[in-house]
């Protein structure tokens, strides 16, 4: 629908790739992911930030959207996801994620994209497929776009294919997202250039961006892996603990927009 491409544009410029930021940790992790900056764990600090930085877009579970919600400027992509687990359950139904939110609580505080989690091959992954399908039936007919964390986790895949990076099982959840009626996908890397371009060509023209994973060592070795990315054919990331584990998030954020959006050397973004 026109709603659906307009609230799209919101995310992406017009070279059609977006820098977001991720906030749900706290829940997803604990809060013990934010000890390395503790500052950090106060969303309306952390986002502040990083809305000055220049990010593109963000994205945060409803509770912590409310408590920071005025940090944002009007331009900046509010995506509200409305699954999660925490790491307290018991280890095997860690791969199961719930709905904790509805679509219309989450258009009241202004989302601008829905997101929800579904785990492809999880022995719950039936659960997360109705779940997706509901939200997503939900969010469409309101005119609002569907972000899919397509992460493939699950024994069989480990088994079968040795991990869950494995390009082929990565490209088979971006194709399932594709399938279910996902606007945007957000998955792993995995591991070069060559086989993420085979994720973006079976998302068929779905936007796919990558999900930042834990913060790397060096910056600029995260700004090569974003590099590739965009040179696969991605659209850009997602990106968490690459943000706010560290000490200065608002140069990190600068680099990885000239990355992002010009292509940039991450050796010069990195300098800049
Ligand atoms: P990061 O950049 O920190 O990896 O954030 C992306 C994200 O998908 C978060 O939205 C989520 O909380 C976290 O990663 C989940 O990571 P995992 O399931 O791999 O533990």
């Amino acid at each position: 629908s026109v709603g659906i491409r307009r609230r799209l544009k919101r995310f992406f410029r017009r070279d059609g790739r977006a820098l977001i930021f991720a906030m749900d940790h706290g829940f997803e992790h604990g809060p013990a992911d934010f000890e390395p900056v503790w500052e950090h764990v106060d969303p309306r600090i952390i986002m502040r930030k990083v809305v000055r930085a220049g990010i593109d877009g963000v994205m945060m579970l409803p509770g912590v959207t409310r408590l920071a919600v005025d940090e944002l400027k009007p331009d900046t992509g509010l995506m509200i996801k409305l699954t999660s687990k925490t790491e307290l359950r018991p280890k095997d139904e860690q791969l199961l994620q719930s709905q904790l939110g509805f679509v219309e609580d989450a258009i009241k505080l202004g989302a601008d994209a829905i997101a929800a989690t579904v785990y492809w091959g999880s022995p719950q992954e039936d659960v997360m497929m109705r779940q997706f399908a509901e939200i997503a039936s939900y969010a469409h007919d309101l005119g609002f776009p569907i972000v899919q964390f397509a992460y493939p986790r699950g024994p069989y895949i480990n088994e079968k294919y040795g991990s869950k990076e494995d390009y082929r099982v990565v490209m088979y959840g971006a194709r399932a997202a594709v399938e279910i009626g996902a606007d945007m996908i957000k998955t792993y890397w995995t591991g070069s250039k060559e086989t993420f371009a085979k994720v973006v060509d079976a998302a068929a023209g779905v936007p796919v961006l990558l999900s930042g994973g834990a913060k790397t060592d060096s910056p600029v070795d995260f700004l090569k892996l974003v590099w590739e990315v965009i040179e696969a054919g991605g659209a850009g990331a997602v990106v968490g603990r690459n943000i706010f584990q560290r000490e200065n998030p608002e140069p990190m954020i600068r680099a990885l927009l000239r990355v992002v959006h010009r292509n940039e050397d991450p050796e010069e973004a990195a300098k800049a």
